[in-house]
């Protein structure tokens, strides 16, 4: 199609972007791509099959496994052991990571980290959802199977992350570490083309994102800033508005193109936030910081924390540099 890039296109021209240009990362890109285009396809007609609401199961963080997060969770599983680039996975969905068995993974020289649908207390009433995955480089021994060591690496290390949104168009937004780029799914042609190249997010925003239901448990710091952001200061007719949309992928995919801060602090009944260090604050945080903006945890970079478990939580303020500095100035 005349002008038209589709992102299977796009990874192998950008393959040599990447020092370890063997082709193995383009496939595996390519695996997550395959998965997210069949998870897109259910969650496109979620109220018609027999896919909506909840399971009977919890995943580890003690909520109830939607459907759709576990259809999420095995497509991605699947496509990744059959692909045989990745020696194991870890995802939200599972409490330990998974260490693939058969000879070809073993030999795979990279992990995955994901969340498989993220926001996925959305699904039911139709509000965007997305896919959140990470790359590293494997640290055990090639043809031995993956440890927990190959897991627990500083986000600063990340070879690749990206994010699927299932909104009004689906997209896939990744990094390499070579700038940030997007890619809209067209239906006609079941393809990812590239819509958003050099994704760069702005400095400053007008919008900040908190779940303020909680704000008697905030820091105050947090409070300060809230104090902040909705000073009534006629003087400077602070322009702030609250967006909320209960699915980080969604509020930061915003954050990327029109600016903004989401926070998810720390607070009295979770001292260390919510959201998880390796599945999701780690990849949005490497594509935000390449894409010009933050991540922070409000004690230091996100990307510099060193993990000690898979499913650790962290606080986290990021988007718009200007906006992240402003919060941590009240710290
Ligand atoms: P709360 C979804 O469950 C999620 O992990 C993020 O996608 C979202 O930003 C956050 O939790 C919402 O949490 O406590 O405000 O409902």
């Amino acid at each position: 199609m005349q002008g038209v890039k589709t992102l299977s296109e796009f990874i192998i021209e950008r393959q040599d972007d990447f020092k370890y240009a063997t082709g193995e990362l383009s496939r595996l890109l390519n695996d997550i791509v395959i998965a997210s285009k069949i998870v897109n396809r259910e969650v496109n007609k979620a109220g018609l099959a027999e896919i909506l609401g909840a399971t009977e199961q919890e995943n580890i963080q003690g909520e109830t496994q939607q459907k759709l997060d576990v259809f999420a969770d095995e497509q991605f599983i699947s496509a990744l052991k059959n692909g045989g680039e990745a020696c194991g996975i870890a995802s939200e969905e599972n409490d330990d990571f998974v260490a693939f068995t058969n000879e070809r993974s073993k030999q795979g020289k990279y992990i995955v980290v994901f969340d498989p649908l993220d926001g996925s207390s959305n699904i039911d009433v139709n509000v965007s959802i997305g896919t959140i995955f990470s790359i590293y480089r494997r640290k055990s021994e090639i043809g031995q199977e993956a440890s927990i060591e190959d897991f627990l690496q500083k986000g600063r290390d990340q070879v690749a992350a990206g994010y699927v949104i299932y909104g009004s168009s689906t997209m896939l937004v990744y990094t390499t570490g070579n700038g940030v780029n997007g890619f809209t799914l067209d239906p006609s042609i079941g393809e990812f083309c590239l819509s958003h190249p050099n994704m760069e997010c702005p400095k400053g925003g007008k919008t900040y994102s908190i779940n303020e239901g909680k704000r008697r448990e905030f820091s105050p710091a947090i409070n300060a800033y809230l104090d902040y952001v909705k000073e009534d200061d006629k003087s400077t007719k602070r322009p702030y508005a609250c967006r909320y949309i209960g699915s980080m992928v969604a509020d930061l995919h915003r954050n990327m193109l029109k600016g903004g801060v989401f926070i998810y602090p720390e607070s009295t009944s979770s001292p260390n936030g919510k959201l998880r260090l390796l599945y999701e604050c780690n990849p949005m945080s490497f594509i935000m910081e390449e894409a010009g903006g933050l991540g922070h945890s409000g004690k230091e970079n996100i990307l510099d924390i060193e993990p000690t478990s898979l499913h650790q939580r962290v606080p986290i303020v990021i988007g718009s540099k200007n906006m992240v500095d402003k919060v941590l100035s009240y710290y």
